[in-house]
């Protein structure tokens, strides 16, 4: 599928969606993805699995490769045998140790996702028609957090911790317009595990976060810091498959614990306008649409993959700067 920078009919976006943004910090919009570049992402997830589980076990790690069960049975079964596959299917590296081999997920499907030109009319709707694709992006694949063994309880796996997502970037992105996309890939319900947020917590301004204090080994905002300027409790937010949840930067969030029997499965993506510092400059952003210049989109995924592999390549094995500002000793913490 190539995705041109056209615009679709109406917005996504209504006025109505808009104000509920700018007084809140957060608004859902339903119905963003077609069931095409859906069931993609199905097709490249079940393939990317087929190969790891395949993979695994003639590496001894699995008892079986599980070919015959479909893909939410089968990433629960290797989960249960203690083979952890969330690196192999995230879409960013990580933040601790990185080696020319650290496995991550860039396809096409996955940049038909990240260039959607009915998801990007829902981004320009609230930064504007020049957008840079943040590289601050994760995919969650989430199984009942009981399944997971303790050994392999991160954010990618289990709920994460209050925070802001301004907070778990460097300084540098304080006045950047960044906007956090959090997509439903399954449908996102208060079992098993969407996003809670406080109402208008976006306008009470950057709260410290604790490294390490989070249920993930995440960071986290200290719970007396949490909530609104007015004493605004968390609200969980559920999403539809194909909808998603828009944040601003300084929305406090959390995800809850997935209580169900299948996978809680999602995007969260970040957007922000062109030339604006992205908060971690180590990682490669993309223009994802420019109506000023529409020749210095990316159009090829092939490319966007090789800025990845490029980025994993400079930082292997080398010692990395930290990802965020805070620290373990600040007084905040104690
Ligand atoms: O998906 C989750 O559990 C956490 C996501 C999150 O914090 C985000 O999208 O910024
Ligand atoms: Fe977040």
């Amino acid at each position: 599928m190539a995705n041109e920078s056209a615009t679709t009919s109406a917005s996504p976006v209504t006025p109505a969606m808009k104000q509920h943004f700018d007084a809140w910090g957060y608004v859902v919009v339903e119905g963003l993805l077609d069931e095409s570049t859906l069931g993609a992402i199905e097709d490249d997830y079940a393939a990317a699995l087929d190969t790891f589980a395949e993979d695994q076990f003639a590496a001894g790690q699995l008892s079986s490769s599980y070919a015959h069960l479909p893909f939410r049975q089968r990433l629960m079964k290797v989960i249960a045998e203690g083979v952890n596959w969330s690196q192999h299917f995230d879409i960013s590296l990580p933040h601790s140790v990185i080696r020319h081999d650290t496995p991550i997920h860039t396809s096409e499907a996955v940049f038909n996702v990240l260039t959607h030109p009915r998801l990007l009319d829902a981004v320009e709707a609230f930064i504007g028609p020049e957008i840079l694709c943040n590289p601050i992006q994760h995919v969650r694949i989430k199984p009942p957090e009981d399944l997971v063994p303790l050994n392999q309880r991160g954010g990618l796996l289990v709920r994460v911790g209050w925070h802001q997502d301004q907070g778990v970037a460097l300084p540098e992105v304080d006045q950047t317009d960044m906007l956090t996309v959090w997509l439903a890939i399954t449908d996102a319900t208060v079992e098993n595990g969407c996003l809670c947020v406080v109402p208008g917590s976006h306008r009470a301004g950057l709260s410290p976060h604790c490294p390490g204090a989070g249920p993930a080994g995440d960071l986290q905002i200290p719970s007396r810091f949490v909530g609104g300027r007015d004493g605004a409790q968390p609200i969980a937010v559920p999403v539809r498959r194909g909808g998603a949840l828009f944040m601003h930067r300084l929305t406090q969030h959390a995800s809850l614990k997935n209580v169900s029997s299948d996978i809680r499965w999602s995007f969260d993506l970040r957007y922000q306008p062109i030339g604006q510092p992205t908060g971690r400059p180590a990682f490669p952003g993309f223009v994802a649409r420019s109506r000023a210049h529409p020749e210095t989109a990316l159009r090829d995924w092939r490319t966007w993959a090789q800025l990845w592999a490029d980025a994993r390549e400079h930082l292997a094995e080398r010692e990395l700067t930290p990802f965020h500002r805070w620290s373990k000793d600040s007084k905040v913490c104690a």
